[in-house]
This record gives C-alpha cells, sequence and structure tokens, in this order.
C-alpha cells in the first residue's frame, strides 16, 4: 500500500436513512487480495486490499442488497478479481470491466455470463494513460451488441473537450461522480452548466450521484456538495444511480465513514418516490433486465 494511501474506515456507523428495500450500491470496487488476485504492473497507485466478502458484509451492514462493481484501475485490464466477486455474489452484483482493443469474444462472453454489463473508459490523466478515442469507440461498437453500456471518468475541465467523442458513443454512457464539478464554484458555473446540457440534450446519457467524499471542499457531513447531486436528481429522476465508492482508492484528505455517505442519500433524493428510482428502480432497469 503506498505511504499516503488512507485504508478503509475499519467500523463505519449506521446510517440513520434506511435504504428501500431492495436498493443497490452501484459504484464500489474489489482489490485483491494482492495474493491471489496481483495489482496491474501499470498502475498508479498500490490501494489496501479490498476483498468482496469485505464488501459484501459492508453492503448488509449498510441495508443494500445488491453492489455494482467497477473495475479500478489499479487492476489495470485483469479483470480476475472481479469476475470472482461477481461469481461469489451471483444474482447480487453486476459488474463494469476495463477492456482493451485486443480482448476476444470469448472474454467477453465470459464476464457477460459473471454479470458484466459494461466498460469503464476512464480519462483521469492521474490514473491512466492516455487510450486514443479511436480505440474505444471500436470496444463501444463491440460490446453494444452484447446490450452492454460505458460509464466514463473524466474531471469537470475535461467535459468540453470530449463531448465530441461522447456524443458519439452508441450505447448508455453512465457518467462518474457527477463529471467531477469543482464544488467551490456553485452550480451556476458553466463548467456544471455544460454537464447538466449534456443530459438534458442526450436521453442516453446518466450521471453517477456518488463521491461527496472526493468531491467536497468542506469535508463531511458534505453539505457543500448537496446542491450539485440534488439538482441532477431534480432534473433526470430516471438518469441517476448512487453508489458508496468504497474501499475510496485515493483518498488523502479524511476516511469517509459510509453511515454519514449514506445519510447524505436523503439529502439529495428528498422523497420517497426519488429515493425508490435512484436505489431501485434505476440500477434495476440497467442491470438486471
Ligand atoms: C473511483 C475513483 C478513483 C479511482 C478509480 O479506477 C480507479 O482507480 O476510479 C479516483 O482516484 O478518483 O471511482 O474509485
Amino acid at each position: 500500500m503506498d505511504p499516503d494511501y488512507l485504508p478503509f474506515h475499519p467500523n463505519p456507523s449506521k446510517p440513520t436513512f434506511t435504504p428501500p428495500a431492495g436498493a443497490v450500491d452501484a459504484h464500489c470496487h474489489v482489490f485483491g487480495p494482492a495474493i491471489e488476485f496481483p495489482y496491474a504492473p501499470e498502475r498508479k497507485y498500490t490501494p489496501c486490499d479490498a476483498p468482496k466478502a469485505k464488501l459484501f458484509e459492508l453492503r448488509d451492514y449498510l441495508g443494500f442488497e445488491r453492489n455494482v462493481i467497477v473495475q479500478a484501475s489499479c487492476h489495470g485490464r485483469n479483470n480476475d478479481a472481479l469476475v470472482d466477486a461477481l461469481n461469489a455474489a451471483g444474482e447480487l452484483a453486476r459488474g463494469i470491466a476495463v477492456v482493451g482493443p485486443d480482448v476476444t469474444d470469448d472474454e467477453l462472453k465470459t464476464m457477460d455470463e459473471a454479470g458484466v454489463r459494461g466498460v469503464r473508459f476512464n480519462f483521469v490523466k492521474r490514473l491512466v494513460d492516455a487510450t486514443p478515442k479511436d480505440v474505444f469507440l471500436g470496444i463501444a461498437e463491440r460490446i453494444k451488441k452484447l446490450n452492454w453500456h460505458v460509464i466514463v471518468y473524466f474531471e469537470a475541465p475535461d467535459l468540453e473537450e470530449l463531448i465530441p467523442f461522447l456524443k458519439q458513443l452508441p450505447v448508455t454512457v453512465v457518467v462518474d461522480h457527477m463529471g467531477r464539478p469543482d464544488v467551490t464554484k456553485g452550480v451556476d458555473h458553466p463548467d456544471f452548466q455544460r454537464f447538466l446540457n449534456l443530459l438534458a440534450e442526450n436521453d442516453n446519457f446518466w450521471s453517477k450521484v456518488s463521491c461527496p467524499e472526493r468531491l467536497t471542499a468542506d469535508g463531511p457531513p458534505y453539505d457543500d456538495v448537496v446542491p450539485y447531486a440534488r439538482t441532477i436528481v431534480d432534473q433526470f429522476p430516471d438518469r441517476v444511480l448512487w453508489g458508496t465508492d468504497w474501499p475510496h482508492p485515493n483518498m488523502k484528505s479524511h476516511v469517509p465513514d459510509e453511515g454519514h455517505l449514506v445519510d447524505v442519500i436523503p439529502k439529495i433524493a428528498t422523497d420517497a418516490a426519488k429515493q425508490k428510482a435512484l436505489l431501485v428502480d434505476n440500477p434495476m432497469r440497467l442491470y438486471w433486465s
């Protein structure tokens, strides 16, 4: 583990908010254990092990029923830890893989059978080396045949340059962490308005309203992030997902308490109908139908 890397919370608090029956944590990871699933040589950070059993324990403790497990950059394009977790969880988890253009149809089929339903394209420069956009477009055409979708991860200043590419993607596109707005700038800032316009003009675009712990300038209870997430939930209630982001790779400021993260939900999805759409109906439609 990197010396400045914070491990996940050893004993998170119990949330006050009770998720509705069938709730899905739609953004979380499994890391290693390294002895069984080594980290990728090209990784930009070395996390602490965050094995599947710990994830499933947290799911139950927080009152969730299902997980969507996202392949993180520290495992590169080797999705073995992800597939192992999916096979162990059965119907209780789905996955998002990271693949290269050399992935075979047989490999895609094996992942599909394990519960993979999409691929992630990562544009965050501190996490990955750049991949040419036509490589991503080629992958998107192939996964379309499996009825998979694309998850994209980028930071707000990079959105403008990415929009022409994003609009070419022939599938549902889910944006991680609201496109990572700078929450010191306000919801009226052109960067966030650009993101809202993208969602308004393209109904194949979804947003995860996740990661207040990464986006916050003020720290817990993350009230500075709430207006951004609530705006998206209010405007696009049928195209939003929520996740814990456990075990929070690369957190340097503080160790998030997942109980506190769950307690942000009723502030951003302000009635029972919005909470059910965010936590149950939307993820079930995208991942389990
Ligand atoms: C996240 C965020 C981060 C890391 C990764 O793939 C990754 O390594 O996604 C980050 O450092 O912002 O969604 O887990």
